[in-house]
């Protein structure tokens, strides 16, 4: 099988290509490096440098023998989402040059992840939604007009649904109203700019799927944790970025740092948000189960790819507890929120879906968490305090 990976220098990109690669598929990797670059240009710092996309496919390929294509290139470019269909691609990185053939699956990581960085102004707003919309619709078209049975994974966001009060299904809802039935997307109300462009993708997919036939897995996670991945474990070039700024760090790998650093929790307002988390092993796992069984033709299948819900609050305590038993002087502070979103409220999500189709959860055990402090406290001395909070405001 040939999986084609765009966003594959991401924290999830990369770990998934050296996933797929290790299982025997052929994997090409696309990227434009935004993420890394937006990364310098806001100055946010990262807990250890990464080598380059070219650099590490060279590593993966030295140590396992296994042949990771790179193309670095902006897939907003029609052209450049194109010609990983037609055959005109040009890789960056390869070892054999030859066109590896349309993609049985691509796995769509590619866009610009970070809600406050959606909101830190017009332009990065209008970056954001420029962005991720036109390499959706690339994507799409492209897929449209070279390759309708390729399988397209889509990583949506438990955020597409914000926190309503009623409990929350997998993607679909069945609505009396009046006498008559139907069946709906479930109603979504996103929390930021970024929230919003996963909303808008998943319009475009089920459009794609209803003209023309299309076959979607649309996989709505939750924000993800963690650090180490089977396949990075075996050298730490391999690992993947890991941010713990407010911009682009979860909630928490920015915990976990801040407890490393003597920084006091940064539980933003009453701290009773709750969401749907999945360890980044889960996230590979998700993805490859949604690989091996594809949405049908002409068929937009909803997952909601998280394992547990915590609210702040149960997170900022579990690292709290942790930290301690590790002698490390863990505070909480409960910040003024600088988002606007319901810090009480009802959660209820249905996730079962990926684990009838095999998944089987990594949940944020103490020993998970312990793990955790582990690694990040070998780059105890290059953690930078100041990019732990801004405070960017929606
Ligand atoms: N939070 C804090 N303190 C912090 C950071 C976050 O209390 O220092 C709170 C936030 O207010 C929010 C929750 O923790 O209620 C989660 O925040 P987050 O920054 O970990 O995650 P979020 O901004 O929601 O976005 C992340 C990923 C995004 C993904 C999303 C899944 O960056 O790409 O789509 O998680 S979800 O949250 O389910 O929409």
């Amino acid at each position: 099988m040939h999986v084609l990976i765009l966003g594959g220098d991401g924290y999830l990109g990369w770990p998934s290509a050296m996933y797929f690669s290790a299982r025997g598929h052929q994997v090409t990797v696309v990227d434009n490096y935004l993420r890394r670059n937006n990364c310098q240009t806001l100055d946010v710092g990262m807990l250890y440098p990464v080598p380059t996309l070219m650099e590490r496919a060279k590593i993966w390929h030295e140590l396992t023998g296994h042949e990771i294509k790179v193309v670095i290139g902006d897939l907003a470019e029609p052209q450049v989402m194109r010609s990983l269909f037609d055959g005109s691609v040009k890789y960056n990185w390869c070892i054999n040059p030859a066109f590896t053939g349309i993609p049985e699956t691509v796995v769509h990581y590619a866009e610009q992840p970070s809600a406050p960085y959606s909101l830190i102004d017009y332009a990065h707003a209008d970056l954001t939604i420029v962005n991720n919309l036109r390499v959706t619709n690339n994507l799409m078209f492209a897929v449209r007009d070279f390759s309708r049975d390729t399988h397209i994974i889509k990583l949506g966001t438990m955020g597409e649904y914000g926190t309503p009060n009623i409990d929350i299904e997998e993607g679909w809802i069945e609505i009396e109203h009046k006498g008559r039935k139907g069946k709906f997307l479930f109603p979504r109300a996103a929390g930021s700019i970024y929230h919003t462009t996963k909303v808008m993708d998943t319009d475009l997919m089920w459009f794609g799927v209803r003209m023309w036939d299309l076959r979607v897995t649309d996989l709505m996670q939750g924000p993800v944790y963690g650090i180490e991945t089977d396949e990075a474990a075996i050298d730490p070039r391999l690992s993947t970025i890991f941010n713990y700024d407010e911009v682009f760090g979860t909630i928490v790998n920015r915990f976990i740092v801040q407890a490393v650093v003597d920084y006091p929790l940064t539980v933003y307002g009453k701290g009773g948000q709750t969401r749907g988390y999945l360890n980044i092993k889960d996230t590979l796992q998700c993805v490859h189960h949604a690989e091996m069984s594809p949405a049908a033709k002409g068929e937009l299948r909803i997952f909601n790819q998280i394992m547990e819900t915590f609210s702040a609050n149960q997170l900022a305590e579990k690292v709290q507890k942790v930290g301690q038993s590790l002698g490390y002087d863990v505070k909480v502070n409960h910040l003024d929120n600088p988002r606007k979103e319901a810090e009480e409220h009802y959660y209820n999500p249905s996730y079962q879906g990926l684990i009838d189709l095999g998944v089987k959860p990594h949940y944020l055990t103490d020993e998970v968490v312990a793990g955790m402090f582990k690694v990040v406290d070998r780059y105890k001395d290059s953690i930078r305090k100041d990019v732990i909070f801004k405070g960017i405001k929606w």
